[in-house]
């Protein structure tokens, strides 16, 4: 038993990020039905991510796709979701940015890169688990790159899209980061972080990375306007 109440409070965080991310539904959905065109601005591809989320994490609230590595539990509908979501979270940073198809679809293919090598590494025990944490630190990079050094230079084209561009640039760029970082420290990596301690972390890191970002695309939903475009 855990300082934090065992693993009892794992699918009771996971029912609060459920409800978290339904809030993200509800903006999608508003964004749908916004006056703002909703081919333009790729808005289904967008409510797809916390549509899918609040599905893996109602499956993992049920305590569905569990198994056991190393004596630790590993949520599989975590690194599912993750594999559809992700590439669809960073591509659309890319589609902000007006860049053209084959960047939306490399820094997807770099992202599913980085989470198929992790999901297999944590699956994974000893050294493999260490080779596959590198090369998929390795994807991360090649995305990093592309979002800050590609990128950029797409969005000069399309000044309304500039503001909305960098809050996802490094909502995504900064937030990231700490997956890797809390990997590290999990059981999967030292194990100075218990099962239930990653679980919780991961899953409000979840919810962070997906509802405020659909708010974010929803604040600026004009920005999909050409200047002189009108509703
Ligand atoms: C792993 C472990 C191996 C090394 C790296 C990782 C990165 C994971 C990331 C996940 C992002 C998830 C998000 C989910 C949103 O709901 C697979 C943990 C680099 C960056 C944003």
């Amino acid at each position: 038993m855990s300082a934090i109440g065992g693993p009892g409070v794992i699918p009771l965080t996971y029912a609060i990020v459920l409800v978290g991310l339904l809030v993200g539904v509800g903006i999608s959905i508003a964004l749908l039905n916004s006056e703002a065109d909703s081919r333009e601005g790729g808005f289904l591809w967008l409510a797809a991510i916390p549509a899918i989320a609040a599905v893996s994490y109602l499956l993992m609230a049920l305590d569905i796709g569990v198994v056991s590595v190393d004596g630790n539990e590993v949520y599989l509908f975590r690194y599912i979701d993750w594999l559809l979501t992700t590439p669809l979270l960073v591509g659309y940073v890319a589609y902000v940015a007006g860049a053209p198809r084959k960047w939306i679809l490399g820094v997807a293919a770099a992202d599913a890169g980085m989470i198929l090598v992790g999901t297999v590494a944590t699956l994974l025990t000893g050294i493999a688990t260490w080779i596959g944490f590198g090369v998929s630190a390795l994807f991360h990079v090649v995305l990093l790159s592309i979002l800050y050094l590609v990128l950029p230079t797409y969005v000069e084209a399309h000044p309304r899209r500039r503001r909305l561009f960098k809050v996802l640039q490094n909502h995504v760029g900064l937030l990231w980061i700490a997956y890797p970082a809390v990997w590290l420290l999990s059981p999967a990596g030292v194990g100075t972080v218990s099962t239930v301690g990653t679980a919780m972390i991961i899953a409000y890191l979840d919810v962070v990375a997906k509802t405020p970002y659909v708010y974010f695309v929803w604040r600026d939903r004009t920005a999909f306007v050409e200047d002189d475009g009108e509703f």
